[in-house]
This record gives structure tokens, sequence and C-alpha cells, in this order.
């Protein structure tokens, strides 16, 4: 029976026709279609997961690209501020090194050298005696060294009324201190006790434990000796020996 049906078959349909509709698809004018959907040359593509990461790749690579000529562009503008920048600072410091130059060469130009003042001989040495400054012991001991002497150190009573006739203001620094021991009176020049010292009456006080530095004292018309706080400003008396 199948074998009768089946040469039926063969002679209406031709072998196409028969495989197509055995096998659920229809033949239309040579083209192969299914009985649900229209031709297949005219079905839209679906796009595949490759073609959608393709896609996306793409995308991603535009925005790369943008992003490096973006920061390139950055980038060139920020090297353009810090070349600028560097230069404005190169040029302030130019310019306060010229300013410091000039200034250190005015300096140079203008300095002058101290002055030595003119000593008078009393006795057998010779003193600057000061009075124009008002300055504390310490400042008064550099004031004799930069003139090449020192504070003044009387010997004796006869030098002491030797020099005081030549004094017209109050008080005058000497070399005698007990800066390194209390109540030991020494001369900064030698670091020697003083051969010789003359006290006003009641001196020295140490008053307020606060004198160690010994001062030619004018009171009532009688110059002796007076410890007095080292940072108290006077005058002061300058002396070097005939030889210096
Ligand atoms: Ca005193």
């Amino acid at each position: 029976m199948k074998i009768i049906l089946f040469g039926i078959l063969v002679t209406i349909l031709s072998v196409p026709e028969i495989i197509a509709h055995l096998s659920g698809l229809n033949l239309e004018n040579g083209q192969i279609t299914t009985r649900y959907s229209p031709n297949l040359d005219t079905v839209e593509p679906h796009p595949s997961a490759a073609g959608r990461v393709q896609e996306q790749f793409g995308k991603v690579e535009e925005k790369l690209i943008s992003l490096d000529q973006k920061l390139e562009e950055k980038f060139a503008n920020l090297d353009q501020k810090m070349v600028k920048k560097l230069d404005e600072m190169l040029a302030k410091l130019d310019q306060k090194l010229e300013e410091k130059g000039a200034d250190l060469r005015n300096a140079m130009s203008t300095r002058k050298p101290v002055e030595i003042p003119k000593f008078q001989k009393i006795g057998v040495k010779s003193y600057y005696i000061d009075n124009t400054e008002n300055v504390n012991w310490f400042v008064a001991v550099h004031k004799c060294r930069e003139i090449g002497a020192n504070l003044a150190s009387l010997q004796s009573m006869e030098e002491l009324k030797a020099v005081s006739e030549n004094l017209i203001d109050k008080h005058y620094w000497l070399d005698v201190n007990d800066l390194g021991i209390k109540g030991v009176y020494k001369l900064l020049k030698s670091g020697q006790k003083a051969a010789f010292l003359h006290w006003h009456h009641w001196q020295p006080d140490n008053y307020e434990n606060n004198e160690h530095c010994v001062e030619l004292l004018n009171r009532d018309s009688n110059y002796a000796m007076n410890d007095r706080d080292c940072q108290f400003k006077c005058h002061f008396i300058c002396e070097k020996d005939e030889q210096n």
C-alpha cells in the first residue's frame, strides 16, 4: 500500500517538493519557506552575542579615544601652566638675588671702618673716655676692644684721681667684675684679681643680689667704685698701655 502511494506522489510532485513536504517546509519559486514564517531571506537577522560585544567594544574604544584626547589636552595645559609658573618663580628669585646682591654690594661699599677715637695720655696709660654713649657693661667691653683697648682697670689712688679729673658725667664702666665668683673682683682683661679697689661707703652691696659689674661713680663730687647691675647703661673708660 505504502509503495503505491509513494509512486502516486512521485508522479504528481518533483523530488524537492516531496522533501520539502515531508520536512515541513514549503518550496515556492525555488525558495524554501516554513509553514509559519515568510521567506527566509526576508527575516531580519537577530544580532548575535558576538555582534553585541563587538558593538560595546566599539563604544568603549570611542570613549577611550575621547578620554585619551582630553587627557592629552589636560596634560598639555598643565605643562604650559607649570612651565609658566616655574618661569615666574625663577624670575622672582633672580630679582630677589639681584636685589640682595645689590644690597650687599651697597653695604660693602658704604661700610665704614671703626673710627679710632683720640686717646688721651694720663699718667703712664692712654685713655679713651666715652661721654657719647650709654651702653651696658658687655657692650662697653666690646666697644673698647673694637678700638684696640680694654675697659679701664685702675691700679692706684693716684691713677683714679688723675682719670677722675677728666670725667664729666656720673657713671663710667670699669673692667672690674665679680661675674665669676661672687665677691671676688677680677679684671676681665687679665682674669686676675683687681690689685686696686676703692669703694664708696657701703659698697659693694650687691643690691638685690644683682650687681656684678663695677663702675666709677661720682657721688658728692667724689669718684669711687660701686658695684652695679651689668645691664645698667652708662659711659665707659677704655685704656691701653703706652706700648700699645
Ligand atoms: Ca652697689
